[in-house]
This record gives C-alpha cells, structure tokens and sequence, in this order.
C-alpha cells in the first residue's frame, strides 16, 4: 500500500476505458499472481476482444498458467515492454504481481478490477466494487466496444464470474450478475462442464492435502472462528502448490456456527498468508486491513511475518476485536 510514486490515479468512466483501449495498439495483460478464474477469464476474453480490432496482445501471468483453464487459454502475440501498453485485470495491489512486480507494478497504464481495496497504483482505474467479478466489468466493456461475443470469450467471462462467486452463491451475486451470465448462455459455453472442472473436481493429492489440513482444525472464540493451518512440510509431502492451497480457505467456512474462517499458509520460514473468509455480521476486509492486507467484505487475505505462534495470536487478535466491535458474544478463550 505504499505511495511512493507521484504520479496520480485517475479514475475512470467504462465508456473512457473502452476508449483508451481503442487508441492504443500493442497491448500487455497483466493476470495476478496464482491466477484465478477471474484474472484469467478477464486476460484472455479482452485478449481475443482486442484481437477483434488488429491489435497486438500479450497476456503475461506471474505464475504458471494451471491446466484446467486450457479450454480458453492460447497463445498470445509476442509483444516488446518498450512502448506496450500495460493493462492489469483484476490485481487490487501491486504486490500481487508478484514476479512480475518489479518489471510491471509501477508502469501500468490501466487497470480494470472490483476489489474495494484496489490502492490505486495504475494511471488510470476503472473500478466496480459491486462487481461480483472483473469478468463481469469485461462483458460490459466489451458491449460498450461493439465486440462480437463469441463462444471462447463467452467461455472465458463466464469462468471469471462463476468461480469469483463461488458457482453463483456468494454475497456478490447481484441480478445483473445473472443477466450477464444468462447473456452468456447464447453461447456454447458448456457451464455444467466449467462448473464441473472448477467446483467438483480435485486432484488426488489436493484432497491428501485436505485430509492433513483437517487434522490442524482449531475453533476458537466458542466456534465461532475456524483456523487452519497449511505448513510447507504439507505442501511439500502433497506437491501441492499456488492456487490449489487456496481451496483450503473454502474448507474453513463450511462448518456449522463458524463465522470467520482463517488459513494460516506457510510461505516462507518465517512468512505466512493469511486467507479470511467471514459471514456477517464480520467483514473480512477490515480484519485484513488492520492485518496490513485487504480484500472484500467476505472474503480477504494478508501476509503476515513472525513464528507461527506469533502469527496466529496476531490474527486470533484482530478477530477478537473484530467479534467485539461486531457485538458477537464470545467467552475470552481462544
Ligand atoms: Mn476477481
């Protein structure tokens, strides 16, 4: 979150994003580190958009590409930095670059995304906090373009929007999140197979991983919270790695009369992401603030450094204050 450049933030219309994209002619993407759906599906369906009126496009991605989303992945255009203009989808902060931070994060040139928290470091920001997804941004702009949908760019939003909401069931789903998604039905999308790759499927070794993060299971404040912990020695007995870690956040809301679900993930010796997913009446996002990280109201993410121990008084912490401005009752015990 830090300022350190002058240069100042300007915030945009879709209609003045949709222009700017028109004008310019050799394009980078930028996706986020351990790439979703969203930031995927939003890369590649402005990817064959842009395609549509002769630019040239390169899509870039901080980590490898995972496999699943190949049914809408391709290659892209060799595009040099020198001259590109940079565009970041769905990335909230520069950190999320990742690899990448260094050679992107302070000369991006535009960035669409819908996360509340987005620290405003691009030149120029479209922003749609009540988007459910950046996906979701994209079919408007690209209806704002005059773009012909077609089937792998109706493939690719839809992906976006479906895993950002959880298969259409998260607090984010919003009617026009249904319209565009039944816009999207026009096309051959094959949704029930999407959804089955994205929601129903797993990988062996994901759910040997599961079986051992189950086994950390704490529930403090009365059961009101679920912490789970991922170790490296975890991820490492598994192979299990990037975005695969982060479907343990999912396992630590789903039990009964917890409110705030917590992943402790091991990322270093002394370094651990921290995923937060909550219900009301807690919002995720401020629990990350004060945590030094950000996200939405449900759900919301930081890094914090320190032994393990350490770590997990911080964030125990954080939520208990959070229960307490909340008025949610909770003995003192953790
Ligand atoms: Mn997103």
């Amino acid at each position: 979150m830090t300022e350190n450049n002058l240069q100042t933030c300007t915030m945009l219309s879709l209609k003045k994003t949709a222009k700017l994209l028109k004008r310019n002619n050799n394009f980078i993407i930028v996706t986020h580190a351990s790439p979703d759906g969203d930031t995927l599906g939003a890369g590649f369906s402005l990817f064959y958009a842009l395609k549509m009126f002769n630019k040239r496009v390169k899509v870039v991605c901080p980590d490898q590409i995972p496999e699943k989303y190949r049914y809408f992945v391709s290659n892209t255009d060799m595009v040099s930095d020198e001259g590109a203009y940079i565009v970041a989808v769905d990335i909230a902060d520069k950190a999320l670059f990742g690899s990448l931070e260094e050679r992107y994060g302070d000369r991006v040139n535009l960035c669409i995304d819908h996360h509340i928290s987005n620290t405003k470091y691009a030149e120029n920001l479209y922003l749609d906090a009540d988007a459910s997804a950046t996906c979701e941004i994209i079919y408007e702009l690209l209806k704002i373009m005059r773009v012909k949908i077609n089937d792998i760019i109706a493939k690719a939003l839809y992906t976006g929007i479906a895993t950002d909401t959880g298969c259409f069931k998260y607090q984010n789903v919003t009617s026009k999140t249904h319209t565009i998604a039944a816009g999207l039905y026009q096309y051959n999308i094959k949704a029930d197979e999407i959804n089955r790759i994205m929601f129903d499927t797993k990988s062996r070794r994901l759910l040997e991983l599961e079986r051992m993060v189950l086994d950390t299971a704490e529930y403090p404040f009365d059961g009101k919270c679920m912490v789970l912990t991922v170790t490296s020695e975890m991820q490492e007995k598994t192979g299990c790695s990037g975005t695969e870690l982060e479907k343990m956040a999912v396992l630590s809301r789903s039990v009964e009369g917890v409110i705030c679900g917590v992943t402790i993930k091991q990322t270093d010796a002394d370094t651990y992401k921290v995923s937060l997913r909550t219900y009301h009446p807690l919002n995720a996002s401020e629990i990350g603030n004060k945590l030094g990280g950000g996200g939405h109201k449900a759900a919301a993410g930081a890094t914090v450094k320190g032994e393990l121990s350490e770590v997990r008084e911080r964030i125990l912490g954080v939520i208990g204050e959070a229960m307490e401005q909340a008025n949610v009752g909770t003995t003192a015990d953790k």
